[in-house]
């Protein structure tokens, strides 16, 4: 299994929770590494580019309202399988269906408000991690 790095972000709903430190504990407890890490509050132009696959879906305007409600933490997580790891420690996008222990069935408020993100394949995170980070933001060891 290869080392990896993708894309985390703690969103709007998670800062304001106050669960950062929670969340990110997970991450560290699982084995990935936080490999760049700083918060933004996202403008819109930035969460809609961030988000331009979903451009067409119903919910994209009020995603992006909601990306850019509040400071969010941008990481880079680093590990062996970290795209996986990270999504299955995330759990389901809609909290009512992911598993138990899960951040988002423990932390999130509902499909939208779901706290966190985490890229969802290898060409996905390449894009992310760029799209947030340059390549001297990172430590790689
Ligand atoms: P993911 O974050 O689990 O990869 P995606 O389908 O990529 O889920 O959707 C991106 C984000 O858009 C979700 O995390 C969530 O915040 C929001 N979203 C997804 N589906 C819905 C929906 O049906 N209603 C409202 N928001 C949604
Ligand atoms: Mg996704």
């Amino acid at each position: 299994m290869a080392v990896e790095q993708t894309l985390s972000i703690i969103k709007p709903d998670g800062v304001k929770k106050g669960v950062i430190g929670q969340v990110i504990a997970r991450f560290e407890g699982a084995g990935l590494k936080v490999a760049a890490m700083k918060m933004a509050h996202l403008t819109r132009a930035q969460a809609e580019g961030f988000y331009h696959v979903h451009q067409q879906r119903p919910f994209f305007g009020s995603l992006v309202e909601f990306m850019t409600s509040g400071p969010v933490v941008l990481m880079i997580l680093q590990g062996e399988n970290a795209i996986a790891k990270n999504r299955e420690l995330m759990g389901a996008t809609d909290p009512a269906k992911a598993a138990p222990g899960t951040i988002r069935k423990d932390f999130a408020s509902g499909i939208e408000q779901n706290t966190v993100h985490g890229s969802d394949g290898p060409d996905t995170a390449a894009f992310e991690t760029q799209y947030f980070f340059n390549v001297f933001d990172r430590v790689n060891e």
